[in-house]
């Protein structure tokens, strides 16, 4: 009973701060002016009215924020990235998958416009501006900035029943769920008798599945007519629909078109949902009477067609077992789609840093690390290329690697004692 999805997240990486020197005629050693870099972007899951399914998810598996920019000399900040709102369904539960793929839960969404921060940008690096002291008045060190977090989400959506049934005002309905299942929905001789979904259990042979009344269609629901949106908002949290059809309406066949084409105005992927036809009310001599020309008409349809009574309980057993058919044959549809389904999963940030030992000590390369800013080897611009080190995940390596005090690192063109 759950739409299941998982998405990767990446928020934009911090903006590099830079190392920059005034440069001014008659000024022959200006002081630092390098900029700070500017933030990533972050990434945020919205909460929308509008949206009922995942199905947007699909095919957009990946989302990433843009980066900060570097900062520039003359004190110049670094733009920061731009954020990433990423719209979701209400009822949209969130949740990190760790490492370990234990799904952590983050986020209920269940309020318009509810936003969930789920991944934030770095921070962007300091310039070297930021640096200077009264004992260093040239520093020739600027912070990288800080590189955006990466995350795997599995985004649920929890459906409200497996089967949905839908049809006319007084179609039976309510009758129809009282005879598959134990609920007791409140049946009358008037239309919309029933305003809310209402839920049952079905046991049939070794299959158990949830099955709702939709009520509330008529001409013009797509535009909010009768209950409108509300009833077609419920259908598409199904996986099977039941059209039932009142068989002493005028034109059954006509009111099959009428639910149908409700179904293609207000979203017409609506139409690629699975279906069943039962025709109701057959204890009925006048409907008896017109079945067989019913069933012509309908069976052109080339879908499973069902001629019941609710009130009296016939047919429900075949009609239940068609149901369960379609359910069964969805999910094995759906498996072997997740399983052809190649899910992006990038490297964790950590893995983009090698160390490598030699007979001299230890190297650290990697993307980040060729970034790194350092243009003197000064104790204290070596304790910032250290907490640059760590920042980058390479400290986390070098102590597994078995790195001791004393022992040599080299970093770019840096040769220092750790
Ligand atoms: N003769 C006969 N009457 C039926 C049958 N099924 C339902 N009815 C009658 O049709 C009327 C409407 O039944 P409901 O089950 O309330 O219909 P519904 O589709 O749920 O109606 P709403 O909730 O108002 O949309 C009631 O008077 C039922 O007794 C049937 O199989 N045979
Ligand atoms: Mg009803």
């Amino acid at each position: 009973m759950i739409d299941n999805v998982r998405i990767w997240v990446k928020s934009g990486d911090g903006g590099n701060g830079v190392v920059h020197f005034i440069r001014a005629k008659y000024v022959p050693r200006g002081g630092p002016d390098g900029g700070n870099g500017g933030k990533g972007g972050d990434i945020y899951l919205v909460g929308d009215g509008d949206l009922n399914t995942l199905r947007y998810f699909t095919y957009h598996q990946s989302f990433s924020a843009s980066d900060g920019q570097n900062g520039s000399g003359n004190l110049k900040k670094g733009a920061a990235g731009g954020d990433l709102h990423i719209k979701v369904p209400l009822g949209t539960t969130v949740y990190r998958i760790t490492e370990e793929e234990t799904p952590q839960l983050l986020a209920n969404i269940t309020e318009k416009g509810q936003e969930v921060l789920v991944a934030e940008g770095g921070r962007g690096g300091c310039g070297n501006a930021h640096y200077k002291t009264s004992t260093h008045q040239a520093p020739h060190i600027a912070q990288l900035g800080v590189p955006g977090e990466e995350y795997t989400l599995l985004l649920q959506l929890k459906l409200i029943a497996d089967v949905g049934i839908i049809g006319q005002p007084n179609a039976g309905k309510s009758t129809l769920l009282a005879a598959a299942s134990a609920a007791k929905p409140k049946i009358a001789s008037y239309p919309f008798t029933t305003t809310e979904p209402i839920l049952g259990v079905v046991n049939i042979d070794d299959n158990t599945f949830t099955l709702a009344e939709i009520p509330g269609l008529i001409e013009g629901a797509h535009e909010g007519r009768g209950l409108g949106y509300e009833f077609l908002r419920h259908v598409e949290r199904t996986r099977v629909l039941i059209h039932l059809l009142d068989g002493t309406r005028e034109n059954p066949v006509a009111d099959f078109r009428e639910v149908r084409r409700e179904l293609l105005l207000y979203d017409s992927s609506l139409m690629g949902k699975p279906f069943v036809v039962a025709v109701n009310k057959t204890d009925l001599p006048e409907v008896k009477k017109r079945q067989t020309v019913l069933k012509e008409e309908l069976q052109t349809l080339e879908v499973p067609l069902f001629f019941i009574s609710a009130d009296r309980k016939q047919g429900i057993t075949e009609l239940m077992t068609g149901v369960a058919l379609l359910l069964e044959k969805l999910k094995t549809e759906q498996t072997e789609e997740t399983v052809s389904r190649v899910i992006y999963r990038p490297k964790s940030r950590y893995d983009r840093i090698t160390v490598l030992r030699d007979e001299d000590g230890f190297v650290v390369s990697g993307p980040g690390v060729a970034r790194l800013k350092i243009q003197a080897d000064s104790p204290q611009e070596i304790a910032l290329l250290k907490e640059q080190l760590n920042t980058l995940g390479a400290t986390k390596i070098l102590h597994k690697a078995g790195i001791q005090g004393g022992d040599r690192v080299r970093v770019g063109n840096i040769n220092m004692e750790w």
